[in-house]
């Protein structure tokens, strides 16, 4: 069914330095997989990590060896299965890797749904809205640079939410930076905050009160992956929202974050789940359990974007919108027709598959060789 897999490292500089707790990065290493069915058919999908090992348990690297290795030969070697069956198959008998199998799965879904005449998200149980809002994220390192970047946003309508990255610095020193940035905005610009599970407990009860009395609206995974009942505790101490990210790796850790009360929102990213599939099942643990939705990004380019995006328009609740502005960090367009970022939203294509054309020449032209 399937005649070949590649994956392709693309290298891309970003705009300015992107300064997270985690790791600076001044280039993007996109991680693109392109599957071609027997019939000639092309689907696209995403495994982008951040900062190399920094961020999660796969590399650009290790997604592209364990796809040449084992997942190619694997797809290669079904025939005459579903999508579902086929998906089956990969987990019986590849462990882990999420990022190759979202990839993977990806690109299996952009075939089918070109194959049906869809837009992806119709596979996905249907789209309730053509677009998403999309915050931008503040991480020059600069306060005044900073200020200066969201006014910028704000003018062009581009973005009027901002998430801030912090964690690197002293807690006093952090929290002086992010309240400087929203007396600057005002009171009508939402501020959240990303410490990239930075703090300690004790470093986030000092932090997650100083900022709540600031007027900040939403904390992002203050502490440890692990440390689930740290974030427990702070999700019942304090009014404001915490949500989880990293501690969230697909519907399994979902109900786990869920039973124990430990966030109050979830940043659903497509890899971190494992899958398209599986990150709409954590929209609807979520549903069930009361939490608020959040379209979270791995900083992909437009394939994972797009992925991502098509994930959105399913939910019902995306009471906290998303962060798919990964390919407006980078400073090359990989796509024949960029995608469309208008009035705070991203537009979400309504033609068959994720609905994007890649720009091969542009891609060949930037892959590590
Ligand atoms: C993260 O932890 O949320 C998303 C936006 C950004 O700037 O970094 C990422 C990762
Ligand atoms: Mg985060």
């Amino acid at each position: 069914m399937y005649k070949s897999v590649e994956t392709l490292l693309v290298e891309i500089p970003t705009i300015r330095p992107h300064k997270m707790a985690v790791a600076t990065m001044q280039t993007q290493t996109l991680v693109l997989v392109k599957v071609t069915s027997n019939d000639g058919l092309v689907g696209w999908g995403e495994a982008t990590t951040i900062g190399g090992l920094g961020y999660g348990e796969e590399s650009p690297e290790s997604v592209k060896t364990n796809i040449a290795t084992y997942f190619e030969p694997l797809l290669k070697s079904l025939s005459g299965l579903n999508f579902a069956q086929t998906m089956q198959q990969i987990k019986k008998q590849i462990n882990g890797n999420r990022f190759a199998k979202c990839a993977i799965q990806t690109a299996l879904l952009d075939i089918q749904a070109q194959r049906l005449g869809l837009p992806l998200s119709e596979l996905l149980g249907g789209r309730l809205r053509d677009s998403i809002p999309v915050l931008w994220v503040l991480a020059s390192g600069n306060t005044e640079k900073d200020i200066a970047e969201a006014q910028k946003m704000i003018e062009l309508k581009r973005h009027n939410i901002f998430k801030l990255k912090i964690g690197s610095r002293p807690v006093e020193q952090d929290v002086e930076h992010v309240l400087a940035i929203k007396k600057a905005l005002g009171s009508d610009i939402s501020i959240r905050v990303d410490v990239n599970r930075a703090w300690s407990e004790r470093q986030a009860v000092q932090g997650i009160q100083l900022l709540q009395e600031g007027g900040v609206d939403l904390i992002e995974q203050p502490c440890a992956i692990d440390n689930i009942d740290a974030m427990q505790r702070l999700t019942e101490r304090f009014d404001i929202a915490i949500m989880a990210d990293e501690s969230l790796m697909g519907p399994n850790s979902a109900y786990q974050l869920a039973r124990r009360n430990a966030a109050s929102v979830f940043a659903v990213k497509v890899a971190q789940s494992g899958g398209l599939v599986e990150a709409c099942e954590v929209g609807k643990i979520a549903n069930l359990a009361g939490i608020d939705l959040y379209g979270g990004t791995m900083l992909e380019g437009p394939v994972g974007t797009m992925a991502s995006a098509h994930v959105c328009t399913t939910f019902e609740n995306l009471a906290y919108g998303t962060e798919l502005f990964g390919p407006l960090l980078l400073t090359e367009e990989i796509l024949k027709t960029p995608l469309q970022y208008q009035q705070f939203e991203l537009v979400v294509p309504t033609t068959p598959g994720l609905g994007i054309e890649l720009d091969l020449d542009k891609i060949d032209n930037l892959r590590r060789k």
